[in-house]
């Protein structure tokens, strides 16, 4: 008797290769991507064209991108269940960007936060593509006719622009693309050690997934706690400590952590340690999982080599229909 199956639907998601894989990334996303790889048709992308809005150093972008592939691999993605590639390996991403671009206004590029804040970041850099990067992220997206993106919470202005880019396209040209939703973890923003911000590489308040454990140590150890707690004597408030918060993620015990917090029969500094050689332990399988990889430059870039070349007919196929459409076929 045949069984009958449904089509698994397709998720996509694209990370920076802009420096080594950090906790907010983790639990915000690279968790998520392990996850989906068995109930999806998962593709995974690192975005160099995305990294060249802010770092112009060729030999940079060539080593974060190995490392990131190789964090990937050593975190989970398992190239037997999920897709792998460069997106410079895929140079029909580009393409569909400019296509999409004729169809977006410009007044929907300069609203996004992002592009708001890299001009802070980078006054003397706020290149074109910084503007447009928004519209090429959509082009990553739709050239899979990806309907998940499995993203943190700071991506989702960009996901809500691609599906108002998605929908500018379908009404002008016909339904083509389907609108990516986005698919966030239970742990969608990751505040950064200073407890107030989302962690991120350009605030320099993040802790590394592959630091070194006494640099995950200082890392952890600087974090800002409940700022109300002065004397090791007053009790904590763990809703609002980040510290507290992130046991949730490592341990099946934080509502007893919470408890010696709230009682001070713990101090700030028990707690810290304690977070720090968890996260130690948690990731020291990945860790060695990525220096055997490190070690073995070929198979990485055969795995991303396969990645690309697996998904050559869908980029080309999508482009086809949107070449055809517009009236460019
Ligand atoms: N703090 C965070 N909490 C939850 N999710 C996060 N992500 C990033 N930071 C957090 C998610 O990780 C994925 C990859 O993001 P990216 O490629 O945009 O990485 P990033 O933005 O380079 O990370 P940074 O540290 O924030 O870099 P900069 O400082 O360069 O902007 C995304 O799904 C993102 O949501």
């Amino acid at each position: 008797m045949s069984q009958e199956t449904t089509p698994r639907q397709r998720a996509f998601s694209g990370i920076q290769p802009s420096g080594l894989p950090h906790i907010g990334n983790y639990l915000g996303a690279i968790r998520n991507y392990v996850a989906l790889q068995d109930s999806y048709d998962a593709i995974y992308c690192i975005v160099d064209y995305h990294a060249l809005t802010s770092t112009h150093d060729p030999e940079l972008i060539r080593r974060n991108t190995f490392e990131m592939a190789v964090g990937l691999l050593a975190l989970g993605l398992d190239p037997e269940r999920c897709t792998l590639f460069v997106q410079s390996d895929r140079p029909e991403h580009t393409e569909l960007a400019w296509l999409l671009s004729t169809v977006t206004p410009v007044s929907w590029v300069e609203r996004t936060p992002s592009f708001k804040e890299k001009k802070r970041s980078q006054p003397d850099d706020v290149n074109h593509a910084l503007l447009t990067y928004p519209v090429l992220q959509t082009a990553d997206i739709v050239i899979y006719k990806a309907t998940a993106v499995p993203v943190g919470k700071d991506q989702a202005a960009h996901l809500e622009l691609a599906r108002e880019i998605t929908r500018a396209f379908n009404a002008r040209y016909g339904d083509v693309f389907p609108e990516p939703a986005a698919v966030f973890t239970d742990s969608p923003i990751i505040l950064g050690t200073d407890g107030t911000n989302k962690m991120s590489k350009s605030l320099g308040n993040t802790i590394e997934v592959f630091g070194e454990p006494d640099e995950i140590r200082r890392q952890v150890m600087s974090m800002v706690t409940d700022t109300r707690r002065i004397l090791r004597t007053d009790p904590g408030r763990p809703e609002i400590c980040n510290v507290c918060q992130m046991h949730r993620f490592f341990g099946d015990d934080f509502e007893t952590i919470w408890e010696g917090e709230r009682t001070a029969r713990t101090g700030c500094v028990d707690t810290k340690k304690l977070l720090a050689e968890r996260i130690i332990d948690s990731f020291a399988a990945a860790r060695e999982r990525r220096d055997e990889l490190t070690a073995q430059p070929e198979r990485v870039r055969q795995v991303l080599g396969d990645g690309a070349a697996r998904l050559a007919p869908i980029a080309r196929g999508t482009l086809a229909e949107v070449r055809a459409r517009m009236g460019l076929d």
